[in-house]
């Protein structure tokens, strides 16, 4: 059955940018070595528009001006020889029958017919990022426009796709918001195993592999992205993905990672003691940045943006750290100097779906900020970073990264913290790194999570 999901995108989508023609290439393989590949990873757009998951497909699709839609997809066609090493293909043939296709072509046919698809139209919207897919278009477009007195429009007028599918991709439907519940609830489970699992001695890397191995539970896909499983002063490097260092007694532990569910991310940071119980110079310095995300959940509603969100968030981390004597002199004074950027380098929130970073726009076409609305979601996540020999800085903070990440849905009826099951308050925290790895895991084998 095709889902009519897929259609309808390609409809909207076609609306927007006005009909023509739309190019979505899908994703190649990555050699990783000689003679093997990272794991195939879809393009989002393209998986957004078709569901298909075989690398080397492109998806045209067009709308003349009597409104006529034609859905083409080029893709890798059947061979015994080659099914044999990589695995099963679809084939042309199949195609039409089970994706949300009109027809399909080979893919080393896309060159040769795209001529003829172009013809008549005047529009075309494509990644004009994309080297290899210019040079094509150029090429093809130049011998239509070179067809002297022919009475056909030429597609000379060229538009960048991801405004348009960025735009769409904000707002999520019912399928995608059920596949973000499904990563939350994946991703629930690896951050309450990793709570049980750290201890002093246990390698970050232990950690990390049972990340991976309860993200890829029932139709998990594995981590959406690298896992950040940084101890002790391994949190201050912000993207720390290294994973390889034994966690100490006494430190933190700051882990950011979610699970994938039908190519749609979760993204949740949680910070605790690696021995279970907070220093009282850790819990007051994780409560600040507890109490700031809070409070960034307080201004969060339909109408307000990203950037105000984050306003607040800054806002509310500044105070503290004037509170705690580390940055001297008013609010808005350090506001306005953003002192505080030393210690808050990055942004509250950002866009999540098929990206972990979401690509959707944070500006309008007239440069204003995209203002929440039903559907979108986003994260939220403060944190707070001391070195070690920064004088202004408490001498029992210096060396602690604390980031607490949540993914967030806008309703109707305010925003749903999507990701509210993971332990966060400081008693929360510490009963779950109290639990045995036994009884988080009995939990995933005594009935389907994801039912
Ligand atoms: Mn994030």
């Amino acid at each position: 059955m095709i889902e009519t999901d897929f259609l309808n995108r390609q409809n909207r989508l076609l609306d927007l940018v006005g009909g023509g023609v739309v190019i979505v290439p899908g994703a190649s393989l990555v050699q990783k070595s000689h003679d093997t590949e990272f794991p195939f990873r879809q393009n989002s757009d393209f998986k957004y528009l078709t569901g298909f998951k075989e690398p080397d497909a492109t998806l045209v699709l067009s709308k003349n001006e009597d409104g006529e839609i034609k859905r083409i997809l080029f893709l890798q066609e059947k061979n015994p020889e080659m099914e044999m090493w990589t695995g099963i293909r679809l084939g042309s043939e199949k195609a039409p029958e089970v994706l949300p296709i009109d027809e399909a072509y080979p893919n080393h046919e896309l060159g040769r017919r795209l001529g003829e698809i172009l013809s008549g139209h005047q529009k075309c919207t494509f990644n004009l990022f994309n080297n290899d897919l210019r040079n094509l278009m150029a090429k093809t477009v130049k011998g239509i426009n070179s067809r002297g007195k022919a009475k056909l429009h030429r597609p000379l007028n060229w538009q960048h796709l991801s405004p348009y599918i960025g735009k769409m991709r904000l707002q999520k439907e019912s399928s995608e918001i059920l596949a973000m519940k499904q990563a939350a609830k994946l991703t629930e489970v690896g951050h309450r195993a990793a709570m049980a699992l750290a201890n002093p001695g246990i390698n970050e890397k232990q950690i990390n592999e049972l990340l991976t191995y309860l993200f890829s539970q029932e139709n998990g896909e594995g981590a959406a992205y690298d896992s950040i499983v940084a101890g002790g002063e391994n949190a201050l490097i912000l993207h720390y993905i290294n994973n390889n260092c034994a966690l100490n007694d006494g430190d933190l532990l700051l882990i950011d990672a979610g699970a994938q569910v039908n190519t749609y991310a979760g993204d949740v940071t949680r910070t605790f003691p690696v021995n279970g119980k907070f220093t009282s110079a850790q819990r007051d310095l994780y409560q600040i940045v507890l109490d700031a995300q809070k409070n960034a959940f307080g201004h969060m509603k339909k109408g307000v943006s990203l950037s105000d969100i984050h306003e607040h968030t800054c806002r509310s981390l500044c105070q503290s750290l004037i509170d705690a004597k580390i940055l001297k002199g008013t609010l808005d004074e350090n506001m306005e100097s953003k002192s505080f950027r030393k210690y808050y380098p990055h942004g509250t929130g950002h866009w999540l779906g098929l990206d972990v970073h979401d690509q959707s726009p944070y500006l309008d076409e007239d440069l204003n900020d995209v203002l929440l609305d039903e559907g979108v979601t986003f994260t939220c996540e403060p944190g707070l970073y001391f070195p070690h020999g920064d004088r202004d800085v408490p001498k029992e903070w210096q060396g602690l990264g604390i980031r607490i990440e949540d993914d967030i849905l806008m309703t109707n009826e305010g925003p749903e913290n999507l990701t509210r099951a993971i332990p966060k308050e400081v008693k929360e925290v510490e009963e779950a790194c109290q639990a045995t790895l036994d009884t988080v895991l009995e939990k995933l084998s005594s009935k389907p999570l994801l039912a």
